[in-house]
């Protein structure tokens, strides 16, 4: 069966939105704008799987808000909204506990990660993330997920629950007329240079959130000064740049802040590396700092702008909230019929 081609992402309301997030996700989203509908979700459910303080939490989701709407994501011909807005991702979410397999989420690394030694302590709703994941993508049959790199595995497992739950109830699909398959499965959009940035601290970890260190992430609200002083005080080693991207090998702070470059430019490694070769890192950061001052510098102010406004964001997520509503309602009620929910 065909489906209709659709775009689904979200980011989590955590806090200290950062140059990963940017360049990972929210910039792809802009651009997919030109080829797709696309729905971009605040996902408020998935932060509260980690504590989050109550007198936080909507201040950091208007936040993530304005960052799209910063960036460019037009709303109106869109749909944005938050997570919470939508109740229909936790029915579906449940449904989708009683698919996937405990054996499938046991593999989820960012749980691993994420929960450490103390696994038991852990919230079950870490545990279950993957599939309320699943859920957010499915409950609008989307077919194409922008995300970085880390979010790679989680996708395998929705076409995994989406092939599961589509064989499962094959019959059932059939017989209430929604053809051979009920899910598609969707497709990760990971490209680009910059689909994993890494921390200004070390570059063999993600630049993250939760990372208790400033200075390992450019935040989307750093203003320029702040800008070019994690830049300068990144770490370096002390060889000049290569030419070439093998050159790069075993260098992942310089791997890291080419990538950066090159993705902020809108060009590629190679190109970045042809402008660069040979010279020292004093020389890169200067430049790689007049960039990042002027791609973000703007996307903050606006951010602010719109921070200064939070009825005027309250409504693009309701008017998102109610239209993500109505295609989610339509999906819950098939799905409903197909498992074999009595229903009004
Ligand atoms: N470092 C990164 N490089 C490229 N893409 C990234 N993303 C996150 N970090 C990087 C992408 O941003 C989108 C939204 O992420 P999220 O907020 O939903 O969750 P996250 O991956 O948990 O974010 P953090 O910053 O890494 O938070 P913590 O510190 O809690 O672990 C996703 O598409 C993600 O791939």
């Amino acid at each position: 069966m065909a489906f209709k081609e659709l775009v689904f992402s979200g980011v989590q309301p955590t806090g200290n939105l950062h140059l990963g997030n940017y360049l990972g996700a929210i910039t792809r989203f802009v651009a997919l704008q030109a080829r797709y509908d696309c729905i971009y979700c605040v996902v408020d459910m998935h932060a509260i799987t980690v504590w989050q303080d109550p007198a936080e939490l909507p201040k950091n989701t208007r936040e993530v808000t304005a960052a799209f709407l910063a960036c460019g994501i037009d709303p109106k011909r869109n749909i944005v909204f938050n997570q919470s807005q939508v109740a229909e991702h936790a029915e579906l979410a449940w449904v989708f506990n009683c698919v996937a397999r405990m054996g499938w989420l046991n593999r989820m690394t960012q749980f691993k990660e994420k929960a450490g030694k103390d696994r038991e302590n852990a919230s079950v709703g870490l545990y279950a993330y993957p599939t309320l994941m699943a859920a957010d993508i499915l409950a609008y049959r989307a077919t194409h997920v922008p995300v970085g790199e880390d979010q790679k595995q989680h996708l395998e497992l929705t076409r995994d629950i989406a092939q599961k739950f589509n064989n499962d109830f094959a019959v059932s699909i059939r017989d209430h007329g929604h053809g051979d398959v009920f899910f598609p499965l969707t497709e990760p959009l990971i490209s680009g240079p910059a689909t994993r940035v890494m921390s200004l601290r070390d570059g063999t970890k993600k630049m993250s959130k939760s990372d208790p260190s400033d200075y390992s992430r450019i935040n989307l609200t750093d203003d320029a000064d702040t800008i070019a002083q994690k830049i300068r005080k990144a770490k370096t080693d002390p060889e000049p740049l290569p030419s070439e991207p093998a050159g790069l090998k075993k260098r992942p702070e310089a791997e890291n802040l080419l990538g950066i470059y090159a993705a902020l430019a809108d060009s590629t490694e190679e190109q970045a590396l042809k402008q660069f070769a040979g010279a020292q890192f004093s020389t890169f950061k200067t430049a790689l700092v007049d960039l990042a001052v002027a791609k973000l510098e703007p996307v903050a102010a606006e951010m602010k702008r719109l921070s200064a406004d939070p009825g005027h964001v309250d409504e693009v997520l309701a008017d998102g909230g109610a239209r993500a509503q109505a295609i989610a309602a339509e999906t819950m009620k098939a799905v409903k019929d197909i498992v074999g929910f009595v229903r009004r």
